[in-house]
């Protein structure tokens, strides 16, 4: 039987916030640190362990702080640094650590580094960046940028280009210059001295570019990179690290989550969300989920990092669409499918994310036309395709389907003007359906989707064998059902559920008529013909 005693990240469950949108304090229409510190009971309530914050230091706001222009200071729209210090405490208190979001690849074009950098070739700060001779209109080469347009951008007063893997305003830092990965460091132990819990680390596979060969993700340097820096800097605390890496498969996954603890806790890594991405197309051609494969690729995961690395588990962040509107029925069936796709991922080995929101239910946003939408990705996009001839309903469609915003709208506090969110102007507008889907009206309904994540959080607390059970998926060809074993010693569990809308036979259930209900997502008892999204999680010791 094997037992996790060590790590406290094994046991928690971190909630993200996106601190614009989740609740703000003084009336300016945006989510700040003030806003955070009262719905400290609320996150207590839930029984999360942990917050990681989306980025709050100072910017420019080109892409929503994600363009860090002073790392050692807070951005004056969600407060001070001594709220971000008071927010450290106070989480404290109610059990809670900060985990804060380190943008590393870039930094803002307005961050002083890059406004040295950019006034001379010889200037100390120049070769903190990646920079390339060139004439104006010859680009070194075709490399296009994540939100539109070529990854160089020409600067006439050096007759240099610069290279930037996000918008022109977030050049990329030159992770080869060792004084870059110092000022970093030194950077990063300044925010473990202040009692930070812990860090999710931006991109992090695409630090070590080499736009010469076109390469973005997994750069020969980039785990020594994550070695030094982990070394120097994360080792030296309790922390939790999550790297971000799109380009992570399951074996450089066992090297980021080396269990020796020589680079990160664990990675996001993104083979189930992006299953319906089309080769060699973008994110918005949308394409039917296949369901089969989701169970596959989860399996692998769960299989491949047991014993030899560690899983996080999410289903969604500040990018990605609502899961509920994704993978289940935010209509007929929203609680149902919602409650569902909670219980199969938090049955699995790992450390689950829950996306402010996620535990009420919340859902996609369908606004009437571009205007409304505030996303950079999808903006650019828009005038992108539109120029090129696409269909403007169709464009609609794809963000409807795919675009960030659909995480983004305000948090539905309760159902007064602007869902609580703000006494103000929202920085962008609430989703409609606040008025039916709201924390108040969850918490007052023992039935809610908030409770049952609140439950699913406490079992991990109670029953080890969410922490440390062996995997097993059964049923894997099955087009409804998707089922799973955890083992641990002689304490047994099964997850099962319909992922259908539609009644589905689930015969491995007969075995376990005797076990017992840990959670269940209908009320009654759970049924042998399961009913449209019904999950049962049973265990047997
Ligand atoms: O996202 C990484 C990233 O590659 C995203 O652009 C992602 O591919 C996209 O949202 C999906 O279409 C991180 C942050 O999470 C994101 O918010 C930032 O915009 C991006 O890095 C740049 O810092
Ligand atoms: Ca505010």
């Amino acid at each position: 039987m094997v037992k996790t005693q060590d790590k406290w990240w094994k046991h928690a469950v971190v909630y993200q916030i996106y601190p614009r949108s989740f609740q703000d304090s003084n009336g300016d229409g945006i989510g700040d640190l003030k806003g955070i510190m009262e719905r400290l009971p609320y996150l207590e309530k839930l029984g999360i362990d942990a917050i990681w914050l989306s980025p709050v230091c100072r910017s420019p706001q080109d892409d929503n702080g994600y363009d860090i222009s002073d790392y050692q200071d807070i951005d004056p729209m969600f407060g001070t640094l001594e709220d971000m210090e008071e927010l450290i405490r106070k989480a404290k208190d109610h059990g809670i650590r900060i985990i804060m979001d380190l943008v590393l690849n870039h930094t803002s074009d307005e961050h002083r580094w890059f406004l040295e950098a950019k006034k001379s070739k010889d200037n100390p700060y120049h070769d903190y960046y990646v920079w390339r001779d060139g004439t104006e209109d010859t680009p070194p080469n075709e490399m296009r940028a994540s939100f539109g347009g070529s990854a160089w951008e020409w600067v006439p007063e050096l007759g240099q280009y610069y290279f930037h893997q996000f918008s022109v305003k977030q050049p990329d830092l030159n992770w080869e210059n060792e004084k870059v990965r110092r000022e970093i460091y030194d950077m990063i132990l300044w925010w473990m001295d202040k009692g930070v819990g812990g860090f999710r680390l931006d991109v992090i596979d695409q630090i070590a570019k080499e736009p010469d060969l076109e390469i973005t993700a997994n750069g020969p340097m980039l785990h020594a990179f994550i070695r030094e820096m982990s070394r120097e800097t994360f080792q030296k605390g309790e922390l939790i690290t999550v790297g971000e890496a799109w380009g992570a498969d399951v074996e450089r996954a066992k090297l980021y989550s080396n269990p020796n603890g020589n680079e990160f806790s664990m990675v996001f890594q993104f083979e189930h969300i992006g299953l319906d991405q089309q080769e060699g197309k973008e994110k918005w051609d949308l394409a039917p989920l296949p369901f089969v494969k989701l169970k596959k690729v989860l399996a692998k995961w769960q299989t491949g990092l047991y014993g030899r690395g560690w899983n996080s588990l999410f289903w969604n962040n500040h990018d990605l669409p609502r899961i509920v509107s994704r993978w289940g029925n935010d209509r007929e069936y929203r609680v149902e499918s919602a409650k569902m796709l909670a219980a199969l991922l938090h049955g699995m080995q790992g450390t689950p994310y829950v996306y402010q929101g996620e535990e009420l239910g919340m859902t996609n946003v369908r606004f009437a036309d571009i205007s409304h939408y505030k996303d950079i990705e999808s903006v650019n996009m828009y005038k992108e395709r539109v120029e090129a001839g696409y269909d403007k309903d169709d464009v609609m469609e794809s963000i409807y389907a795919r675009g960030r915003d659909n995480a983004r709208t305000p948090m539905q506090w309760d159902g007064s003007a602007n869902a609580g969110f703000t006494a103000g102007t929202p920085w962008i507008e609430v989703n409609p359906n606040y008025t039916t889907i709201n924390a108040r009206e969850e918490l007052e309904d023992q039935d809610s989707v908030f409770y049952f994540y609140q439950k699913l959080i406490r079992l991990r607390k109670e029953y080890p064998v969410f922490v440390d059970g062996k995997f097993e998926l059964l049923m894997p060809e099955d087009e409804k059902i998707f089922a799973y074993t955890r083992t641990n010693g002689d304490s047994r569990m099964l997850v099962c559920a319909n992922f259908s809308g539609e009644q589905a036979e689930c015969p491995l259930l007969a075995e376990w008529v005797d076990a017992e209900v840990l959670i269940h997502n209908y009320p009654g008892e759970w049924s042998k013909k399961l009913r449209p999204y019904e999950a049962v999680i049973l265990i047997q010791s």
